[in-house]
């Protein structure tokens, strides 16, 4: 599976993988306008690693982040060094940083696109808002930190 995905997302570079695929344009169509954002502060120094419901937690906030279907959001990197905000599949984070260098580049419009990425953002940097459009639960974390271990959890209801 590791090697399909890396295979997957060396595709996506080429944007060819799945007719479901991300389309890869720098974040994605705008959310219509009217729509509220939430923000979610990207800071792996100013957000400590805690026990939660999702795992141990760290480097974003609020995590969880609980929003309501129908806001986008967008990751706001408060810190002086890059990270991204990065779409996780399933239910729970692996041990191992499930990344490829796909994750550097901006991608999805939804926050349930296979894939989404804030891309890597720098100091002061914001994403691309991303849509909410589907309640669940949405996992994602830093390429740089997954191990320290950045990552948070979207609540969407
Ligand atoms: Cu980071």
């Amino acid at each position: 599976m590791r090697s399909l995905l890396g295979v997957c997302a060396a595709a996506l570079a080429l944007a060819a993988c799945t007719p479901n695929a991300v389309a890869l344009n720098g974040g994605g169509a705008p959310p219509p306008a009217g729509t509220p954002l939430q923000t979610i502060d990207v800071n792996l120094t100013g957000h400590a690693p805690f026990q939660g419901t999702f795992g141990v937690l760290a480097g974003y906030a609020p995590n969880p982040s609980n929003v309501a279907v129908g806001t986008a959001i967008v990751f706001h990197n408060s810190e002086s060094f890059p990270h991204t905000a990065s779409a996780i599949s399933g239910s729970a984070f692996p041990l191992s940083s499930p990344f490829s260098t796909a994750a550097l580049q901006a991608s999805g419009a939804h926050l349930g696109d296979a894939g989404w990425s804030s891309g890597e953002l720098q100091a002061g940097a914001s994403s691309a808002p991303l849509l909410v459009s589907a309640p669940g639960v949405y996992l994602y974390g830093c390429f740089f930190h997954y191990g320290s271990p950045m990552r948070g959890a979207i609540v969407a209801k």
